[in-house]
């Protein structure tokens, strides 16, 4: 999951509802950051991930912007297996990992709570501002 946008970053253009559009039109739209280059808006967008019930989840993370991201899954908790290349094991179930400027982590959870999961920056004005992605678990 690239995370990506913002001031300094080196997002020139991404999708909002289907189509491409440039930062500068983006930003127009009140909409400034995307995860794997897409721009979220809410829950009625497709999801970016779709896991079977039961399956173990491996997701990474990738902060490409200038800014720090706390990234936040509802409906699951997960486990951060490295954070910035380093091993991170620490036992504890999270529902956020913080990513720092250039920071990446992995993180695994169960996908046992079937639904369509809410995943978001919770720098609510980057969430609202398109930091955001639904995880579906069918
Ligand atoms: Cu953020």
């Amino acid at each position: 999951m690239v995370l990506d946008g913002g001031d300094l970053g080196d997002l020139n253009r991404a999708e909002l509802r289907g189509q491409i559009a440039g930062m500068a039109q983006l930003v127009m739209m009140g909409k400034m950051w995307a995860i794997n280059g897409v721009v979220g808006y809410r829950m009625d967008m497709p999801p970016q991930f779709t896991f079977r019930r039961g399956e173990t989840a491996v997701l990474q993370f990738r902060n490409h912007s200038a800014w720090p991201h706390p990234m936040h899954m509802h409906g699951h908790h997960f486990e951060v297996l490295s954070h910035s290349g380093q091993p991170h094991r620490t036992g504890l179930r999270l529902d956020t990992v913080l990513l720092g400027p250039g920071d990446e982590a992995k993180v695994a959870f169960v996908a046992d709570n079937p639904g369509d999961w809410m995943f978001h920056c919770h720098i609510l004005g980057h969430a609202e501002a398109g930091m955001t992605a639904v995880v579906k678990v069918v």
